[in-house]
């Protein structure tokens, strides 16, 4: 095989798996693992307003009540609600506001939404 198409296949298997961190959910029952930003959607959607010159106002948002979502690599917003049973890792993904993580959950969908109930947020790798 020549190199170039090596590097190729190379990269191409590299962005599949990617692709499939950045938005990983079982079909059956939503469970998965999903990448991106914590933005404040009050602030995201009609400002486009996100990032670290953001982070603050984000956070205070975001403790003020305003929605949560989680900005995709792949530019979905998905609405980020407290797991009913135990709220901790959501209200810890407030602090996390700007900053790109991991959030784990159970994702579902109707009327043209996504929303996933937060289990636990990391730093991204
Ligand atoms: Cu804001």
């Amino acid at each position: 095989m020549r190199k170039s198409s090596w590097v190729a296949l190379c990269t191409l298997a590299v962005a599949l798996v990617v692709a499939a961190a950045a938005y990983a959910a079982d079909a059956k029952t939503g469970a998965g693992m999903w990448k991106g930003e914590i933005v404040d959607i009050a602030c995201y959607m009609p400002k486009g307003a996100k990032g670290a010159a953001h982070a603050d106002c984000a956070k205070k948002c975001l403790k003020s009540g305003q929605p949560m979502g989680l900005l995709t690599g792949d530019g979905d917003m998905v609405l980020l609600v407290a797991d009913h049973a135990d709220n901790k890792a959501f209200e810890s993904a407030k602090d996390m506001a700007g900053k790109n993580v991991e959030v784990s959950g159970t994702m579902s969908e109707k009327a043209g939404m996504k929303i996933v109930s937060v289990t636990g947020v990391k730093p991204a790798a």
